[in-house]
């Protein structure tokens, strides 16, 4: 333990500090030289070398996983446009394959990618506990890249959004640019006040950035979308036939491609979030804004920053948001975000778990009125809680895991889940 601290340490001051990165493996991906390497990207190469100790000196099942057979995660841009097509057919693919979900329980969901966001609406409470946010989202991410590779053919691997490259000007980036190799365009305009953000009371905005309206441009402008609202963003929708959200409410994609809250995901955001929070439990409250640094422009905190650059409906909506396709961009930086902050001492964060243990609780956001707003803490999960014990379920997408076994993405689940972030 003490060899592996001293490891992490010298890295560190290596990698993030410009200095010569010893580079024992690399993997062989281009890179886009439109964007260069922001800090958060350099901190990411520099913990190559732990994630070498780690691999070799951690204890458990891991079958075949090895830095050789990982799979390998990367950002949107970097991909090429053609690899950027194959994505986007694996997900129309998985729109247009048949729901798996028992005959009635969620007549809404007309398709396989409807599962997930089906899965997100019901497992809601147990994917946004404190304990399960990252292992659980980790998982979902997890299962959905796996149906894009086994029911539709996919070879590569989920990209994400690293928010920075994007953050000055959303609208017209490879993400978001409408163009056939992006994940659609903007929506319309739509008037309406912005999106509340639970912290700190009484809440702070953000502002609305003239879309939110039906998204016209782009491989996912003709997408029907079907279930919820439930915990909508805007107050022009037509309720869903069904209290629980699950019923058929066919509408169009909405987007709100929002750069003010982009500007809340920029690499110092990402970059503090990880190198001022040693205890698993205050990244885990940064990583949502809380509590508001003194002065920030841009509040929202990493999560709510990268929900709400799409915003809109269904990505706007607590319940739904993985109806929006580039849930799954922002989600994964979110996973990125965790790896890299584990990644800083394996030994000490790799099995971390908000919430538990002995450390004290941190606030939970919960969904009342349709607004999202810090609720009390379950006296089931205040207790001190054996963190071997507890289970992530997906319902309807993937079977029942130990949250433990979702910590390390180089081996998890017994060495079928392997990859990393490039
Ligand atoms: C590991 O790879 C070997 C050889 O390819 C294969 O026979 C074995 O089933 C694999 N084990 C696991 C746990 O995947
Ligand atoms: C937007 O809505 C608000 C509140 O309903 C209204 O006061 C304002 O005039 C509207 N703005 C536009 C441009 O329609
Ligand atoms: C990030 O940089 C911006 C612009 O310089 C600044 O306003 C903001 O406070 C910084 N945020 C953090 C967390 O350092
Ligand atoms: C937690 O539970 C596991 C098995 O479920 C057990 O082996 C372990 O000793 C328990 N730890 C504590 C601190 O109670
Ligand atoms: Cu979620």
């Amino acid at each position: 333990m003490r060899g592996m601290n001293s490891l992490v340490s010298l890295s560190l001051v290596a990698g993030a500090w410009a200095g010569p990165v010893q580079k024992r493996w690399q993997p062989n991906v281009p890179r886009n030289p439109d964007y260069p390497l922001d800090e958060v990207d350099k901190l990411e190469e520099s913990i190559m070398p732990n994630v070498e100790e780690w691999v070799t000196t951690r204890t458990g099942t891991f079958g075949n996983c090895t830095l050789e057979t990982a799979g390998i995660r990367r950002e949107w841009s970097d991909l090429s446009v053609d690899e950027r097509k194959e994505y986007i057919s694996a997900v129309l693919c998985l729109q247009s394959k048949p729901s798996k979900i028992p005959e009635g329980k969620a007549p809404g969901a007309l398709s396989r990618f409807d599962d997930f966001v089906a899965t997100h609406m019901t497992m809601a409470g147990q994917l946004h506990s404190p304990t399960h946010l990252f292992a659980a989202h980790r998982y979902f991410i997890y299962a959905y890249e796996k149906a894009l590779r086994d029911e539709c053919g996919y070879k590569g691997y989920q990209p994400y959004m690293n928010y920075d490259r994007y953050a000055e000007d959303p609208i017209n980036s490879p993400m978001f640019d409408g163009s056939d190799s992006s994940m659609g365009g903007n929506g319309g305009p739509y008037n309406y006040t912005g999106v509340p953000q639970p912290f700190p009371r009484p809440y702070n905005l953000i502002p609305p950035a003239g879309g939110g309206g039906c998204v016209t441009e782009g491989p996912f402008k003709d997408m029907v979308v079907s279930l919820g609202p439930k915990g909508a963003l805007f107050r022009d929708l037509e309720p869903n036939p069904r209290a629980d959200g699950l019923g058929s409410n066919p509408r169009c994609l909405r987007r709100d491609i929002n750069k003010y809250s982009a500007m809340g995901g920029r690499a110092n955001y990402t970059y503090s979030a990880i190198m001022d929070n040693d205890d698993v439990n205050s990244f885990y409250n940064r990583y949502l804004g809380m509590p508001q640094l003194k002065g920030d422009p841009y509040p929202w905190g990493l999560h709510s920053a990268g929900h709400y650059i799409m915003g809109g409906d269904p990505g706007g909506d607590f319940y739904c948001s993985p109806g929006d396709p580039a849930f799954y961009f922002h989600h994964g930086m979110l996973d990125r975000v965790w790896w890299i902050w584990q990644m800083q001492d394996p030994v000490n964060r790799v099995h971390a778990v908000p919430g538990s243990g002995a450390m004290p609780m941190p606030p939970m956001l919960m969904m009342r009125d349709g607004e999202l707003t810090i609720g009390e803490v379950p006296a089931a999960l205040q207790k001190r809680q054996n963190v071997t014990d507890l289970i992530v379920d997906l319902g309807w997408t993937a079977p029942p895991v130990k949250l433990m076994d979702l910590n390390d993405l180089l081996g998890g689940l017994g060495g079928e889940m392997c990859y990393i972030y490039v």
